[in-house]
């Protein structure tokens, strides 16, 4: 085989691997739209987000702008929608959007520019190169990877959106089934180590995002961590003890927003009288107690206040989640097999939350369950750079943006979170007053 064949042949594998998970992740969000009733794309279900014809126009318009126009430097067919769908809005301090539906343009007139910028892409991807002659962008295949990552998270940002939807407007689905009692809580001793975050630039330079390079190593000192997630039976305790009422346990500003937004309750949780229920994506039911407490980062940091705990930080999840007894770190914590469904609840299987510790299968080295699915887990950290890095140069404000000390860190994945996400280096960031995430938390304790 000449040398023009065999590179011929490696960049068709890239080819047909990227066309193959594309299709899966446009599967996926159109799975999700399919959800919605009509008329009900004009809503707006999140106060400080988008109205959902927003997303529908934003993951073709962002993959057509990233490959065809700003990469491959073709004509744009509809420059208006090209910069009204191009990005969406994160929430700043009581500045709500003020559009109304008809602000935008008509959904069939979205959902035809989607299907022209789904060609546009498809073709750009069976015909441009992605070996050592591509833009340097391509190479690989990288920007078509972003572009496939960018639509699985919104996979996931859609679904608890639409979590919040009113239930008439969503055609039906899966309710949870009842959940067990709540595991008694026990503490798992992590020895002293070194956590190694991030991704290393020159062994895996288009891999991930730019918030997870470069690779650095931190070390952490010896402290217990929960060896499952904060259930709801353990946050009622909390609530019913009267401390989520309590000041003493809230931050000044996080106390200013509970007050603010008058908030009796986690969002994903009412009280009917004496009973407790829990709002699932279908529909209400009885409030399992052993299901992870979907909780903002304000809550879960007053409820480990009130336990004389803390939250972990990004580098001790890191090293209860990957770091093992002999020193070495894993890909994930039951080892460097790739995640399947026994290991824990990801990829789509569920719209709601298992009990907690349903999946032994995937517990890390040091006996820690759930660490990955089942719903992101907060931390203490700040969202900021790691050392060394370089924004995305096809999409600068992707993390940069958010180095604002206004956001903090989450490690794991939620129910909805693909498989390919779950990776040790990848980070998510929310502010910590935004309730709507599929987000639990667990305590840790310092020793020594
Ligand atoms: C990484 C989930 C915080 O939803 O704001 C999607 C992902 N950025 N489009 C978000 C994202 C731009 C981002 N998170
Ligand atoms: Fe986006």
């Amino acid at each position: 085989m000449d040398a023009l064949d065999s590179r011929t042949d490696a960049d068709a594998a890239t080819r047909h691997a990227l066309a193959a998970r594309l299709d899966d992740a446009r599967r996926e969000t159109d799975r999700i739209f399919a959800l919605v009733r009509a008329e009900a794309l004009a809503q707006r279900p999140i106060p400080e987000r988008h109205r959902l014809i927003f997303y529908l126009g934003h993951l073709e318009a962002f993959d057509w702008n990233l490959l065809c126009r700003d990469t491959l430097g073709r004509k744009p067919f509809e420059p208006a929608f090209d910069r009204l769908f191009a990005f969406g809005i994160d929430p700043t301090n009581g500045n709500l959007p003020q559009d109304t539906p008809s602000d935008w343009p008509a959904v069939d007139a979205v959902r035809r520019y989607g299907t022209r910028a789904r060609r546009a892409v498809d073709e750009a991807l069976a015909t441009t190169p992605l070996d050592a002659s591509a833009h340097e962008h391509l190479r690989g295949g990288w920007a078509f990877h972003i572009a496939i990552e960018h639509r699985l998270m919104h996979a996931e940002t859609l679904a608890y959106l639409l979590h919040q939807l009113p239930y008439e407007a969503k055609t039906q689905g899966p309710l949870p089934t009842p959940a067990p009692p709540s595991p008694p809580r026990r503490m798992v001793e992590i020895p002293a180590g070194r956590a190694r975050l991030g991704l290393d630039r020159r062994q895996d330079p288009w891999l991930g995002w730019d918030n997870e390079y470069d690779a650095h190593h931190i070390d952490v000192p010896a402290f217990a961590i929960e060896s499952h997630d904060v259930t709801w039976n353990d946050y009622l305790a909390f609530i019913e003890s009267g401390a989520y009422d309590d000041p003493a346990f809230w931050s000044a500003e996080d106390w200013a927003w509970k007050t603010r937004t008058e908030r009796a309750q986690p969002l994903f949780v009412a009280r009917y009288g004496e009973d407790w229920i829990y709002r699932g994506m279908f529909g209400e039911v009885p409030l399992g107690p052993s299901w992870p407490a979907y909780v903002s980062h304000a809550e879960a940091a007053a409820f480990v206040r009130w336990r004389g705990q803390a939250l972990p930080t990004e580098a001790q999840l890191h090293r209860a989640t990957y770091g093992s007894p002999d020193g070495r770190e894993r890909a994930y914590p039951w080892g460097d097999g790739p995640p399947a469904s026994r290991h824990g609840q990801f990829g789509f299987q569920s719209w709601d939350p298992a009990p907690v510790g349903s999946h032994p299968a995937g517990d890390s080295a040091f006996g820690v369950t759930d660490l990955l699915g089942n719903g992101w887990k907060w931390t203490s950290t700040l969202f900021a750079p790691f050392p060394g890095f370089v924004p995305l140069p096809f999409y600068p404000g992707y993390s940069a943006d958010f180095f604002d000390e206004r956001h903090y860190v989450m490690k794991g994945g939620s129910v909805r979170t693909d498989p390919s996400l779950l990776r040790r280096s990848f980070r998510n960031w929310f502010q910590p007053h935004y309730p709507y995430v599929y987000a639990t938390f667990r305590a840790v304790e310092a020793r020594s």
